[in-house]
């Protein structure tokens, strides 16, 4: 694991608050943060998690078993279902509501949230609760999927026990107001249950039924179980693989790290050196829409006049943190 350079830190760097100047921003890196000394808080684990977590993957693993039997039509939706949600994920939660690197219109926040308990991780509120603490505290106590303690943890472990006391204690000092006056966030995360069953759980599932005669089983174990256990897998591998292998073109400081192979599961979003060290960028990529579903979708919002204010670092800002910070693997180098 990587060990931060402070001099080469986000926080004392003017290139990651080029997009910045009047707000503070909580999803920057703060090299202020100090362990707490003693011992370490022991591990509960969260037996119902735990034992949803394995039933779901066993679902879903008999789900792949079905494959074969499903009618093409039932494919297609899989794959909708699978893009839709996880854009609740990548557009949604992420780049608009944790990092606010684009502005939307109400008629596209409503369909990010609604895509977003398609997505079943939490409600908007708490996910990017939890991910501004995670790039603010990034591999620390205080980041909820610390990768410094493996991949498992990181992956899905974290999932399963109780948070360290850290993640909550910083994170209750953080700047949530922008999410607090956001009626389509506050109204998600007052009717999330019922969005969930509605969204994740029965339209997945009944909508091949009703339309095109699948059977109830197939549309319960393949659009439902594995569609939602992908998407999950997907984006837990840019906290886990994406923060141990791959390159740093921008940042050889950090252990985020451009991945591939995250990049194509997660639509975008495998970018993720170039990501700590540019959170505000609406493309989490320098490369625009190549490989990057997520940013193709928000230029076609831009496009039909739902959103706008899209913020995107610099070539010059880009070139100069690479030859400062980077690991030489950029095209450049
Ligand atoms: C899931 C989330 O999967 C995945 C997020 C991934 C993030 C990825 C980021 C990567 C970058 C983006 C790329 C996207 C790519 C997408 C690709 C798509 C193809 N600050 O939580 P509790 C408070 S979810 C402040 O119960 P415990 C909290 O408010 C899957 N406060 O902690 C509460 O206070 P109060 C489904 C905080 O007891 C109190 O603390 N869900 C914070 O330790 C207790 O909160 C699950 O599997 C904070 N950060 O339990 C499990 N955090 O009572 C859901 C907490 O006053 N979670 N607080 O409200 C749980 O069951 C529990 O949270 C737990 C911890 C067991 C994990
Ligand atoms: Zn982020
Ligand atoms: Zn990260």
């Amino acid at each position: 694991m990587k060990t931060r350079n402070p001099t080469y830190s986000n926080q004392h760097n003017g290139d990651a608050l080029v997009a910045e100047t009047e707000q503070s921003r909580d999803d920057v890196f703060d090299d202020s943060y100090e362990a707490n000394a003693g011992p370490k808080p022991p591990m509960r684990v969260v037996w119902k998690n735990l034992i949803l977590m394995v039933l779901l993957h066993i679902g879903a693993l008999y789900g792949l078993t079905l494959v074969p039997y499903m009618s093409a039509p039932t494919l297609a939706w899989t794959v909708l279902c699978y893009v839709v949600s996880a854009l609740g994920i990548t557009a949604g939660a992420h780049r608009l509501w944790s990092h606010r690197t684009y502005k939307a219109s109400t008629p596209l926040r409503v369909f990010l949230a609604l895509a977003n308990s398609m997505a079943f991780q939490n409600s908007v509120f708490e996910w990017a609760r939890d991910h501004r603490v995670h790039h603010k505290y990034s591999e620390t106590d205080a980041d909820p999927h610390n990768a410094t303690r493996g991949f498992f943890f990181s992956h899905i472990g974290w999932l399963l026990v109780r948070k360290h006391p850290e993640v909550i204690e910083k994170g209750k000092k953080l700047e949530l107001t922008d999410l607090k006056a956001d009626e389509i966030v506050m109204f998600q995360k007052k009717y999330y249950k019922m969005s969930v069953l509605l969204l994740c759980f029965l339209m997945p599932t009944l909508v091949p039924w009703y339309f095109w005669g699948e059977t109830l089983w197939v549309g319960y174990f393949i659009p439902c179980l594995l569609r939602y256990t992908l998407v999950l897998n997907a984006t837990w591998l840019v906290n886990s693989a994406a923060h141990m292998w791959g390159n740093r073109p921008y940042d050889k400081y950090i252990n985020p790290s451009d991945n591939r192979f995250v990049t194509f599961a997660a639509i975008g979003e495998g970018f993720h050196n170039y990501h700590h060290t540019f959170p505000f960028d609406y493309s989490t990529s320098e490369y625009g829409i190549k490989l990057n579903i997520t940013t193709v979708f928000i230029d076609l919002m831009c496009c039909l006049g739902l959103a706008k204010d899209c913020k995107k670092v610099s070539g010059d800002v880009i070139l100069a943190r690479v030859k400062r910070t980077g690991d030489g693997s950029h095209k450049t180098g």
